[in-house]
């Protein structure tokens, strides 16, 4: 793909996990996007006419370095721990990373000496135990965090908003709700459950699927279309905002289990495993996504039974 002299300069920080490879390709398929990414040191990623950084955001001067360097107009900002199930093991990187990194990266642009679009990736899980009439959540919503990862996201978010009112900075949130498909690492639940029958089918395991809690609903999208929404809020969102990505239907994990159940002809008896439970595990998040359709359009394209199918046959592709 030719750069113009004219694309937006994007730098993706953070872009090793599972959705920076498909925001990078999101942005390239789009057009009018230069796109440069950042990983750890450690990590390994080529993505076609992209560059590579290594970066670690808890290392403040480094950050100031790139920026510098890059000069970019959109920053795209998915560096994290990302699992609430680590989150409740490893508290001090989780805090660590999900604040001192982003505060690093804010401090960075406010001192930067050019006004960077910067999108902060925030979670759904900021919501935390709703009530059930405030079921589908606005983000108005009283955010109530039920978990340490929670709590550093809406932290987050709150220092985004100050930064955007105390400095001016072009600074907007999402609350992502749960996103899946192909790559994802099997910590989160549909990843988990497709290794697992895989492994099943190929005789490596007895026929028995080890899960945590099934009751509990949770708003799913298939990543590409998350990444769509954070192209689209980077081009039309507003400063200081915050904004809701999901499908806004939320379902049972269940019945989650069910349908990649169903795409297997295996038989496979479903055991809990107590150390998949979570201290707090929170009924139900599902998403109002009404400004984020009114501010750009956007709406989810890929169905979960589809989205489920390529999981699926992703894990049946690895060795
Ligand atoms: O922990 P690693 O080695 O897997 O690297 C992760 C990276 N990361 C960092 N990058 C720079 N400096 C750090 N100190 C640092 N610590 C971790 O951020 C990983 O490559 C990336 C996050 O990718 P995932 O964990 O796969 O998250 P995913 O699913 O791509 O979610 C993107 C965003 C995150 O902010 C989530 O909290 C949110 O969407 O749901
Ligand atoms: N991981 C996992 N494994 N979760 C299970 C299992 C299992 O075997 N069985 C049931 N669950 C339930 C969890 O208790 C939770 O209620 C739900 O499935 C989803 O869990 P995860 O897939 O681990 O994701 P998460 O909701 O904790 O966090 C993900 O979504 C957030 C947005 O809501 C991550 O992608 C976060 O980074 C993201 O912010």
């Amino acid at each position: 793909m030719n750069k113009q002299p004219t694309d937006r300069r994007a730098l993706i920080v953070g872009a090793a996990g599972f959705v920076g490879k498909y925001l990078a390709d999101e942005l390239n398929a789009a057009g009018g996007w230069s796109v440069c990414v950042t990983k750890m040191p450690q990590e390994a990623l080529s993505i076609a006419s992209v560059t590579a950084y290594d970066l670690n955001i808890l290392d403040r001067a480094a950050v100031d370095t790139l920026l510098a360097e890059l000069r970019p107009e959109v920053i795209f900002h998915l560096a994290a721990q990302s699992s609430v199930a680590v989150s409740w093991k490893n508290p001090g990187l989780t805090v660590d990373v999900n604040i001192k990194g982003t505060l690093n990266l804010l401090d960075a642009v406010r001192d930067c000496g050019f006004s960077p679009r910067v999108l902060l990736i925030g979670s759904s899980e900021e919501y935390g135990a709703v009530a059930p009439e405030e079921i589908p959540v606005k983000e108005t919503t009283l955010p109530r965090p039920g978990n340490i990862y929670a709590v550093t996201k809406n932290t987050q978010n709150q220092l985004g908003r100050l930064y955007a009112q105390a400095y001016g900075l072009d600074i907007l949130s999402t609350r992502s709700f749960n996103h899946i498909g192909p790559n994802q690492t099997p910590l989160f639940v549909v990843a988990d459950f497709c290794r697992q029958v895989v492994e099943i089918e190929k005789g490596r395991h007895e026929p028995v699927l080890q899960v945590g809690n099934l009751s509990a609903k949770r708003d799913f999208t298939d990543v590409r279309d998350v990444v769509r929404a954070y192209r689209l809020l980077a081009l039309t969102g507003e400063k200081g905002e915050t904004y809701n990505v999901g499908q806004g239907k939320a379902v049972e994990i269940n019945a989650i289990l069910q349908m990649i159940l169903s795409l297997s002809k295996e038989t496979i008896q479903v055991e809990i495993d107590p150390a998949k439970l979570r201290p707090v595990d929170v009924p139900i998040i599902e998403a109002d996504i009404s400004k984020l359709q009114k501010a750009t359009g956007w709406k989810p394209e890929i169905s979960l039974g589809q989205t489920l199918e390529e999981t699926l046959t992703y894990w049946r592709n690895q060795a």
